[in-house]
This record gives C-alpha cells, sequence and structure tokens, in this order.
C-alpha cells in the first residue's frame, strides 16, 4: 500500500511541471535560457532578449525572470546591457551565471564588428566574453575586469560549472577550441592553466551552446549538435572521457536550439527555445520565445527523450 502511495507521489511530482512557453510579458521576446537555483531556492532564468525581427542577433541587454512555482515568473528587468561594457558594442548573447563566495557571477558573451555575409571575408565580428559580478542574483551586475576574459580564439556560449568540491569549469563554443573546458580560479574572474582538450570519444560534430551539469555521480555535458539537435554525453569526471549517447530533443524548424537543465524541488527541468510566429508582432517570420519541459532519466542515468508541448 505505502509503495503504491509512493509511486502516486511520484507521479503527481512528476506532472507539477507545466511544460510551456513561459509568459515573460507581452512582446518579450528571449532565448538561450540559463537556469539556476540559488540559495533562496527560487529559479532564476537569465536570458538573451531578442529584437523584434532581429538580424544576426544583434542583441543589446539580457533579463532575468525568477519563480518559485515556475507558474508565475517575476521580470527583475535587464541585469545588464552592452552599455555596461566599455569594450564591445554589439552581440549581447547567450548568458551564463553562478554563486560562490557569498558573490553572483555572470559570464556574457559580447562583441564589436559586423558580419559581412556577401564578402565574408570582409567581416569584422569578434566576440569574447565578459565576466560580471554582482551582490544580488538580479543585478545589477558590474564589469568584474574590464576586458575580456581571453580575446582568441574568438568565443562565446558558455557554461559555467561549478563541482561539489569548489572547483569551477568554463565550457565554451570557440571556433577550433569546441570541446575544450578551462578550470577557473576561485575567484571566477581568472582562469586557471591551460585549455583542456576533452576526449569526446572519437565523435565531435558542430557544436553551440554546451551546458553541464551532475546528477547523482553522472556528469553530463549537452549541446545544440549542428546548432539545432540536443545531444549529450555521459562521462564520471567534470573534463571526461566523455560517451555519447545521442539526442534527447529533436530540432524544431531549421533553427537554432540553445538550453539548460536544472533541478527544482525535486524535478529536472529543461529550458530551451522555441521559434514561433508571435501574435501580435508586426515580424512576419518566427521569432524566440522561452519554453520549459519536465526532463526525466533512466535508472543508468540517461535522458529519456523530450517532446515539445504545444
Ligand atoms: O542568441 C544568439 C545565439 O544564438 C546564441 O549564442 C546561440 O547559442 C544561438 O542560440
Amino acid at each position: 500500500c505505502s509503495l503504491i502511495k509512493l509511486a502516486f507521489i511520484g507521479l503527481m511530482t512528476s506532472t507539477t511541471l507545466n511544460a510551456k512557453i513561459l509568459d515573460f510579458g507581452p512582446n518579450v521576446l528571449t532565448a538561450d535560457p540559463s537556469g539556476h537555483v540559488w540559495k533562496d531556492g527560487r529559479m532564476y532564468v537569465y536570458v538573451s532578449h531578442d529584437i523584434e525581427c532581429q538580424e544576426d542577433f544583434h542583441m543589446k541587454d539580457w533579463l532575468v525572470y525568477s519563480s518559485d512555482d515556475l507558474e508565475q515568473w517575476t521580470n527583475h528587468g535587464p541585469f545588464m546591457s552592452l552599455d555596461d561594457f566599455s569594450w564591445a558594442d554589439n552581440y549581447a548573447w547567450a548568458p551564463d551565471a553562478a554563486y560562490k563566495n557569498g558573490k553572483y557571477y555572470a559570464v556574457l558573451p559580447v562583441g564589436t564588428g559586423f558580419k559581412d555575409r556577401i564578402n565574408p571575408e570582409k567581416s569584422t565580428k569578434w566576440m569574447g566574453l565578459g565576466m560580471a559580478v554582482s551582490d544580488s542574483p538580479t543585478g545589477p551586475f558590474k564589469d568584474a575586469i574590464g576586458k575580456p576574459l581571453w580575446t582568441k580564439p574568438y568565443t562565446n556560449d558558455p557554461s559555467l560549472f561549478i563541482d561539489d568540491d569548489g572547483q569551477a569549469y568554463l565550457y565554451f563554443h570557440a571556433k577550433g577550441y569546441d570541446y575544450h573546458v578551462v578550470k577557473m580560479n576561485d575567484d571566477l574572474l581568472s582562469v586557471d592553466g591551460e585549455f583542456i582538450k576533452m576526449d569526446m570519444g572519437g565523435y565531435t560534430p558542430k557544436m553551440e551552446g554546451p551546458w553541464v551539469f551532475k546528477r547523482g555521480d553522472n556528469y553530463y555535458f549537452t549541446m545544440p549538435e549542428n546548432n539545432r539537435v540536443l545531444t549529450y554525453y555521459m562521462a564520471k569526471s567534470p573534463t571526461g572521457p566523455w560517451e555519447y549517447k545521442g539526442t534527447f530533443m529533436d530540432q524544431e524548424h531549421n533553427a537554432n536550439n540553445h538550453h539548460s537543465i536544472v533541478q527544482f524541488k525535486g524535478q529536472w527541468v529543461l529550458f530551451y527555445h522555441r521559434w514561433i510566429n508571435v501574435s501580435g508582432s508586426s515580424c512576419h517570420k518566427r521569432q524566440r520565445v522561452t519554453a520549459m519541459e519536465p526532463i526525466t532519466f533512466n535508472a543508468d542515468g540517461t535522458i529519456n527523450k523530450v517532446q515539445r508541448t504545444d
């Protein structure tokens, strides 16, 4: 009888999360969600802030929302903008955040220049990682080092993972350096040593937007493979060797995805973005909005495939 009760409670728990596009307010377009549960137990989601009908993702600032039930979301507004970086003026792309030693940290890809689609050799676009710090999870954040974390290689899409022993690892997307990781010093503002090329078991497709998390004694390296389909590797250490496990979310339209996976009140949650025709918008093409789904695991730690909920 108590087993039946437990199964029932389990079922109730796994259905409490209502998968959906998050209501972040009218005409608010967001993407690249990075979900974190900080010490107050609330869920904080840091997102890129799309501009209606934008071309080549010329975004200007980032937003943060929080919730204690994943239903009602509090808008904390922009937590930082390009104006806060003296050395960058474009591409406010996929953010990540971390908490350490009583401070909140944001890792923010920003850049300069423009992409020339007709004559790519004339492109001046460059991106690097800004490191920002705040006393509050919702900001205001300040540029903590006054320059990019490094200038070469061109880098975006950071994922800052802090292991149980307090060691921080920074994963990122950088041309020629995909599937590398670097250890961060305790200040979370400087790197400790060289980039480490990880053993991915011989399979290294084009990646963007890595997201690393730990569940039990398994580490997960997840990514939008070929910028579209969400796939993952598993390992017993944050630097690998990684074993490829395949797809956990198919692609939608011929468009990018970017995600995060985080545990909230016992439930694992996948945040990602969708491309939809936004009602009331004057833009006649699909635009990005943040969505979430419950995500579940098998006994061996592998991830069950997630279907989008309409
Ligand atoms: O939002 C700008 C870029 O689009 C992100 O950095 C990529 O991951 C893709 O989502």
